[in-house]
Parts: structure tokens; C-alpha cells; sequence
């Protein structure tokens, strides 16, 4: 696409908003200000491709297509065939995954559509059977009664929260806590690294139906080969959730032993963070459980979103390009050269670096709890998330970490040089930043002191870093 086609997409299309509801139009356009005025490390986020923001505004968004491809429940959908198919294959060559299903709308529903496929594929019940077998008829009360024991007495180990976890990883804010009994494997205290004995060890004690990997918050590289022997070891079905890091396997950065689709039996991802595409999630299988995942919708899921379907089908072409590896490599290199330049500059960081797209510098070092730190870098323009490190003191909702990552800052074409001033400008307000104390004067989790004029020159620099990578160059609204 030409510059001057993508500006006249935009600005024609904000134009037509704005005739209806100009406060949308100026949120819309501010959101683009905003994202590129700022230094964005929150690790989850990147900035798609206009042809991928392009490609969910239209009117596939009006179309019911719940079903598969070739067998839907309603007529007319030939077009999202179309475009489902594509997303489809693309998946399937992008990781080499004999199965994709590309309908789930986020990461919870791609994992909620592999819990469902594993219980209905693993858990003994002729109640559930019958139910397959469409003879919802033939069950009785005492049938759904042990349907419903059964299914809801199953056991998930997976990555403990303060470790780098996920919530939808059985925890109990979260339906899959309430679904499954969980039990979760931590790092080890001295290195932050994951165990694989003691993860062995909790596995044998047990006995899990799912062992869980994938994580948001472990800035190190998981060895799926040796977790998938662990599974086998105890019977239980290996998945792995790779929302974070989809976009290091898709650029071939995480092979071998790290790559989890040839080992796990199940993988779950979303498809917007180090992958780049749109807002939504992916399920990836082997045979024995596709019939089960092509269940998602309507066991899990509403009607699939047709329009990000067809983003997703462009996101993953863009991925299947040669340019896509050196992406996912410069992710990885980005990530070790902010890691150094903070380790230089006395920072402490989990597991002492990264060999993924994330850090997580444990702020306790510099006298702040995470609260403290997210706002003050906040306020001198720098945009991250607070982060429990391992065994908080601070619990998960002050903290004692800062999690940051790289895919965004990568995507609009930083480099070490500016990794290693980003580095600087980092360690610069957590060093001048003290906590505050609340209206009673006790000291305060939240409250912080910091210059006004730190946290302006900062923002100034930050500002300055950016302006040779120009967010959407070719945008122009005007
Ligand atoms: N919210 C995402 C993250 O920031 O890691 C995961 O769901």
C-alpha cells in the first residue's frame, strides 16, 4: 500500500465517523497521538500493520457465522469461509501445526476452548458420551449430576502467579480456578529459573489431567521438551499458552526444545502482542483433539468475529514474510540490551536477564513497590506495568516489580543504542523517585516522590528517542 493510500484510508474513514459521533473520531485520533508520542514497554502490546487494522473495519463485522468452514449455521457465508480458510492455513504453515482454529475472540477463550477439548477428550463419562453423541435426550438428572462432578473435579497444574503465570491458568479470580483443582509450580528461589525436578516432582504428587506452560511475566525461555516428558510421565495432556511469545516461534527465534508446538498436545495464543496481528486468539492441535477445539463455538464461544478473522488471516501472511524472523530476533536482541543497560546501571532484574521479549527489575532494590514506579515512570512518559516478582511481599496488587518488553518499541524500529538510553532514562526516575506517605503521614505503597522537572527532562528525552521512528509514518490524519 502506497503512503498516500494509507492516509486517505484512515482520514476517509475517521471522516465518516466523525459525521456521525466526532467524539469517537477525536478518541480515535488522540489514541494515535498518544501511542505515538509514548514509550511504550508494556510487554503484551505492539502496534499492528495498517493493512491488519484495515482489514477489521468493514462488514464482515455483520455477519453471524457460528460453525466451521464449509458447515455453518446460517447461509451466506461463503465470504468468511473465504476468509477463515485463509487464516486457517496460514496458521498452520506458519507453526507447522497440523490443526488451527482461529474463531477464539482473546487468550481466555482460546484456553477455555482447550480446557473443554482436553475434558471432553480425556474424562471418562458415559454421561458425557451420550451428550456427544447428541443424545442430550437420553440423559437423566442423575447423568447431569455426574457430568457436571465430573467435569468439575479435574486437575490443572500449572505456573504459580507470582512465578510469571497466567491467570486463566486455574487461578481464582478466574473461571478455570472454579472449573479445575489447581495446583501450581514456582522458580527456584535462588536462580528464578524454572525447576524442572520439582515441577516433575509436583506433577508425580498430583497427577494432573493438564499440565499447563506459557507464561506472562518469566523472562526466560521454557523447555517444553523436557515438560512434555513430564506430562507423559504421569498421563497428563501437555498444553502450552504462547500468547506471549507466538511471534519469537512464528520468527523462528524459539526452535527445538523451545518451540512448543511439536511437543505440546495443545497450544493456545493470542494473536496481538509479539505476533503483531489483531486483537483475538488461536488454538493449535494434533489430530486426536481437532474435532474437540472445532467445538469452541458454541460450547465457549459466541459467534466468531469474522472481520478479525480477516485480520488474522493478514497478520499471519505478514508473518509467514523472511522479514518476520529478523523481527523476532531484533524482539530478543532488544530485550538483552535494555536488560544489560540496566543490569550496568544497578538494577535488579529476575533470573539476573532475558532470553525472551521481557524484563522484570524487581523495584524493591531501588526502595519502590511496583505502584510507585509504574506511575512515576508514567509520569515522565515512560509506559509499563507493575508486575509481582517472585514470593511478593507486596502482594498482586501493589507489587514489588516492573515488567517492560520490547515487540512495540521493536515494531517502530529502536535498536540497542536506544535500548541502553531507554535503560538510562529508566533507571533515572526510579533512582530519584521516594515513596510517599498517605494524609496521615505512614508510609504509603502508592504515594511516591519525585521532581517535576526529572520527570519532565525525562519525558523530553523519551520523546526526543522517538522522533527518528515515527509511528505509522505514512498515517497522516491531518
Ligand atoms: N494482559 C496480558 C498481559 O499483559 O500479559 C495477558 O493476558
Amino acid at each position: 500500500m502506497s503512503r498516500n493510500a494509507e492516509s486517505t484510508a484512515f482520514r476517509s474513514a475517521l471522516e465518516v465517523v466523525r459525521g456521525v459521533e466526532p467524539r469517537v473520531a477525536d478518541a480515535i485520533a488522540a489514541e494515535l497521538a498518544d501511542q505515538r508520542e509514548s514509550l511504550k514497554l508494556i510487554a503484551s502490546e505492539n502496534y499492528a500493520s495498517p493493512a491488519t487494522l484495515l482489514a477489521m473495519g468493514n462488514w464482515f463485522s455483520d455477519k453471524y457465522a457460528e460453525g466451521t468452514v464449509g458447515r455453518r449455521f446460517y447461509a451466506g457465508c461463503q465470504n468468511v469461509d473465504t476468509v477463515e480458510a485463509l487464516a486457517t492455513e496460514h496458521a498452520q504453515e506458519l507453526f507447522g501445526a497440523s490443526h488451527a482454529y482461529v474463531q477464539p475472540h482473546s487468550g481466555i477463550d482460546a484456553n477455555l476452548v482447550a480446557f473443554w477439548a482436553v475434558l471432553a477428550d480425556r474424562v471418562e463419562s458415559p454421561a458425557l458420551r451420550k451428550a456427544q453423541a447428541r443424545q442430550v435426550n437420553d440423559l437423566t438428572e442423575a447423568d447431569w449430576f455426574a457430568l457436571r462432578r465430573e467435569l468439575g473435579n479435574q486437575r490443572m497444574l500449572g505456573m504459580s502467579l507470582d512465578a510469571g503465570g497466567h491467570l486463566t491458568h486455574g487461578f481464582r479470580p478466574n473461571i478455570s480456578g472454579k472449573m479445575f483443582d489447581q495446583r501450581s509450580y514456582g522458580t527456584d528461589p535462588a536462580t528464578g529459573l524454572i525447576d524442572y525436578d520439582r515441577v516433575a516432582e509436583a506433577a508425580r504428587e498430583f497427577k494432573p489431567l493438564i499440565l499447563v506452560a506459557g507464561y506472562s511475566a518469566y523472562p526466560r525461555k521454557v523447555n517444553f521438551r523436557i515438560m512434555r516428558e513430564i506430562a507423559d510421565s504421569v498421563g497428563a495432556t501437555f498444553m502450552v499458552d504462547m500468547a506471549h511469545f507466538a511471534g519469537l516461534v512464528a520468527g523462528k527465534v524459539f526452535t527445538g526444545d523451545f518451540d512448543p508446538v511439536p511437543h505440546a498436545h495443545i497450544v493456545t495464543t493470542t494473536t496481538h502482542k509479539s505476533l503483531r496481528g489483531p486483537r483475538g486468539g488461536m488454538v493449535l492441535c494434533g489430530p486426536e483433539l481437532a474435532d474437540q477445539v472445532d467445538r469452541g463455538c458454541p460450547m465457549v464461544l459466541g459467534g466468531p468475529l469474522p472481520h478479525v478473522m480477516a485480520a488474522k488471516a493478514v497478520a499471519l501472511a505478514e508473518a509467514r514474510r523472511p522479514d518476520f524472523a529478523d523481527y523476532a530476533q531484533r524482539i530478543v536482541d532488544n530485550a538483552q540490551a535494555l536488560a544489560d543497560g540496566l543490569l550496568r546501571r544497578g538494577a535488579t532484574l529476575v533470573t539476573g536477564g532475558t532470553d525472551n521479549h521481557l524484563v522484570l527489575i524487581d523495584v524493591s532494590g531501588y526502595g519502590l513497590t511496583g505502584r510507585q514506579a509504574e506511575q512515576a515512570l508514567l509520569d515522565s512518559g515512560i509506559v509499563t506495568n507493575r508486575n509481582s516478582v517472585p514470593q511478593d511481599p507486596n502482594g498482586a496488587w501493589y507489587t514489588s516489580g516492573i515488567r517492560i518488553g520490547t515487540p512495540a518499541l521493536t515494531t517502530r524500529g529502536l535498536g540497542a543504542t536506544e535500548m541502553d538510553a531507554t535503560a538510562e532514562l529508566i533507571h533515572t526516575v526510579l533512582s530519584q523517585t521516594t515513596p510517599g506517605t498517605g494524609p496521615d503521614g505512614a508510609p504509603s505503597k502508592a504515594k511516591y516522590v519525585l521532581d517535576p522537572a526529572v520527570a519532565e527532562s525525562v519525558g523530553k528525552q523519551a520523546a526526543d528517542l522517538l522522533t527518528p521512528f515515527p509511528l505509522y509514518p505514512a498515517v497522516d490524519l491531518g
